[in-house]
């Protein structure tokens, strides 16, 4: 044993330098595509890294369509005034031009014949087939079809969202956090530029206290080490677990360039618990509001 070494060591072990927030890191992900079930592989992948994206769930002639309605919807509901659907408060904002349009739409399938359709795509069994037995796109509960609509500019309520883990939500739902998979579909490309999802990989595999305390819910924003963010393009779909960490970065394209849609599909199981236009608002929108996250 060379005792003496440590007396003339030339210099002493200098601390690793403090890792730099890995802000725009992206994981390289093999191109899957879902066909009739999750394939093995396609499995694997979301159970260790605790998301998975699907390329061309949908051609750009769909994904036109989609949105042609989903503007549509927009329309009517800040035509009508509306402020809420079945309880749920919609997210309002202004454009450039001062017109209003909804930043977080609910329900969206009550509203339009296409996007009803497009939720009875046997496709989606394979994905409520692998949330667990019963499950079911519940599009009338909860929140129903969640249409996300970010732009960075003046007048914008929504353009980027904190760290969370979906699963909270259930609890404030005083539901036990479930193997809850949040399944979304892009309406418009989504690249770093766009700001878009960041997520923690593996960070589903967590207690209860860690999903509850690694950060501050909704009003952390600064980027994490082990940050990775998700890119996607308008037709993709992506599954995470409900129990990840993640964000939506805000983009730091503005205006039409920062435009950034994607709709989340309802997946329930249990009781059938549909809303209707007399239902109460939850909680948590409550709760939402007064601590402006
Ligand atoms: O907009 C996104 O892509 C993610 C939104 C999200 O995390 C959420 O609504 O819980
Ligand atoms: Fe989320």
């Amino acid at each position: 044993m060379e005792m003496t070494r440590t007396l003339d060591a030339p210099t002493a072990p200098t601390a690793p330098a403090p890792l730099a927030p890995a802000t725009n890191r992206t994981l390289h992900m093999p191109d899957f595509e879902l066909g009739e079930r999750l394939t093995k592989e396609q499995l694997e992948y979301l159970d260790t890294y605790g998301f998975v994206r699907f390329k061309r769930f949908a051609t750009k002639e769909k994904v036109r369509e989609l949105a042609e309605e989903v503007e549509e919807i927009d329309r009517r509901l800040v035509a009508e005034g509306r402020t809420h659907v079945n309880g749920v408060p919609l997210m309002l904002g202004s454009r450039r031009d001062g017109t209003r349009f909804v930043q977080r739409m609910v329900f969206a399938s009550t509203f339009g014949p296409r996007l009803h359709a497009f939720l009875q795509d046997p496709r989606f069994r394979a994905i409520t087939d692998v949330a667990g037995p019963g499950y079911r796109i519940g599009e009338r509960e909860r929140d129903g079809l969640v249409v996300n609509h970010y732009r960075r500019e003046a007048g914008s309520a929504f353009k980027k969202l904190g760290w969370h883990t979906d699963s909270l939500r259930d609890l404030f739902y005083l539901e036990k956090p479930r193997r809850y998979l949040n399944v979304g579909f892009y309406l418009d490309d989504s690249p770093l530029t766009k700001g878009g999802v960041r997520v923690i990989p593996f960070s589903q595999d967590q207690s209860i206290w860690s999903m509850l305390t690694r950060k501050i819910h909704f009003m952390d924003h600064a980027p994490d080490p082990a940050e990775y963010a998700i890119e996607a393009e308008a037709g993709d779909l992506t599954i995470h677990d409900g129990r990840i960490w993640h964000r939506v970065a805000e983009a730091t394209a503005t205006g039409d360039a920062s435009q950034r849609r994607v709709m989340y599909i309802p997946l329930m199981d249990g009781p059938l618990k549909e809303k209707h236009d007399k239902s109460p608002t939850p909680f948590y929108f409550r709760l939402k509001r007064f601590a402006k996250f």
